[in-house]
């Protein structure tokens, strides 16, 4: 893949709105550099032919998260940023400074967060619509909820065709605390949902590029409004006030449901009939068989589904016993088992859980001990979740690439000596 920096891909498969960017300096002068007179050359370096070329890739975080721990990331684009495979702990909470970020658009300035009790939210699609504070919302209620924040598009890079976007391998999610007030009690204060409302749409407060539809970029999403259950609008992440990078001063938290449907810096919340006609909801993040379009009829991007990948050894080990680590959830439902094979899946053995059980939308740490015999091992791992499903050994193709489950593809392959 050579266009791999994906940033606003999966919005419109455009790279017009890269340029939007005033965060992408780095990425753009280095494709200016690719396009010009070396275009060539350079171009099979991209593909991983010039260990030269390889080394110019830009590593560094951009300002708005330079904070994060720079040996802990891949710098995909100053607008996505990948936790290193290794650097899932056996914790059960991922560090904030080792998150992965996605933006679809520059993040928002600093300015934002520096009163944040005064950012405004407009409630509509209530009994009683208005606008509250911050400040006024902290007063309704509190509750904390641990869960997995996961790209829809990570383990895109294992499939085959080749789908735009950035090539997320297993690291475009994470396992954090959040801490705010349950939507559902918002929405008792506010006089309830008003009837005939199928849809939660919340409305991302980034500042638009102008000149453009605001349909075709603003990030504005609709989930069914069964997700009153767990929806929670949290300030705080990891116990710290939400880092801006991660959507502060507030951000909508779906448990169970993909990344983009936790809408950062969120300054609306409605109820409506139904799905926003935003381009990201209405024909991004749709599954779709390969070569063909987004649209509204296709299932969109929602609930999550089990998932595990081991996180140690991931290329080499010593002969013998072996601990083998890894994470695991079940993405809606908790997860109940993981198995481990060192022979890509012939024979498997059962791995326990690690550390404190912290719900059913949180992700467990496991490890299992294995003998291991010298030469190459491919390790795999397959969760199973409390309703008894399993990972499929295989992804299910799809043109953008999201969803990916296969147990086969996130093995990895050590070798024994
Ligand atoms: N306002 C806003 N919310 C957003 C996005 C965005 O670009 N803007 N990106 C979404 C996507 S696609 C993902 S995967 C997650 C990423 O969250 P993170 O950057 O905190 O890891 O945020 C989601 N919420
Ligand atoms: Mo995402």
């Amino acid at each position: 893949m050579i266009n791999n920096e994906g940033n606003t891909m999966s919005i419109n498969d455009s790279p017009a709105i890269a340029s939007q960017s005033p965060a992408e300096p780095v990425q753009m002068s280095r494709r200016r550099l690719l396009l010009g007179s070396a275009g060539a050359m350079a171009s099979v370096s991209l593909l991983g032919l010039s260990p030269l070329a390889k080394a110019a890739e830009p590593k560094t975080l951009p300002d708005y998260v330079r904070w994060k721990n720079a040996n802990d990331m891949i710098v995909h684009s100053a607008n996505t940023i990948e936790t290193q495979r290794g650097a899932v702990g056996s914790g059960v909470v991922t560090a904030s400074d080792k998150l992965y970020v996605r933006n679809n658009l520059p993040a928002p300035d600093a300015n934002i967060v520096a009163d944040r009790d005064a950012w405004k939210i407009t409630f509509e699609g209530v009994n009683s619509p208005q606008s509250l504070t911050l400040g006024d919302l902290k007063k309704i209620g509190v509750e904390t909820v641990t869960t997995v924040l996961q790209c829809s598009g990570n383990g895109r890079a294992y499939y085959e065709h080749g789908p735009g976007g950035t090539q997320w391998g297993t690291g475009a999610a994470g396992c954090l605390i959040w801490t705010g007030v349950p939507l559902r009690e918002v929405v008792a204060k506010l006089g309830g949902v008003k009837p005939g409302m199928n849809y939660i749409t919340s409305t991302g407060g980034e500042t638009l590029p102008e000149g453009l539809d605001p349909n075709t970029i603003m990030v504005e999403r609709s989930v069914p409004v069964k997700a009153l259950d767990q929806a929670l609008l949290a300030w705080d992440m990891n116990d710290e006030p939400m880092p801006l990078a991660h959507g502060g001063p507030l951000r909508m938290v779906v448990p169970g449901y993909f990344g983009v449907n936790n809408v950062k810096y969120v300054d609306r919340v409605a109820f409506t009939e139904g799905q926003s006609d935003a381009k990201i909801q209405a024909s991004g993040y749709r599954i779709r068989p390969i070569g063909e379009k987004g649209a509204p009829d296709q299932p969109s991007m929602w609930e999550m589904s089990v998932k595990s990948w081991v996180t140690a050894p991931l290329t080499t080990a010593s002969q013998g016993k072996n601990l083998i680590y890894g994470v695991a959830f079940g993405g809606m439902n908790a997860v109940s088992k993981v198995e481990v094979s060192a022979d890509g899946g012939e024979t498997w053995k059962k791995a326990r859980f690690l550390g404190p059980d912290m719900g059913r939308y949180a992700w467990r740490p496991f490890v299992v001990s294995m003998d291991l015999s010298a030469g190459d091992h491919r390790i795999v791992s397959r969760a199973t979740d409390t309703d008894g499903n399993t990972q499929p050994p295989t992804r299910t193709e799809n043109e953008r690439g999201y969803g990916n489950t296969s147990w086969k593809d996130h093995g990895v392959t050590v070798t024994v000596s």
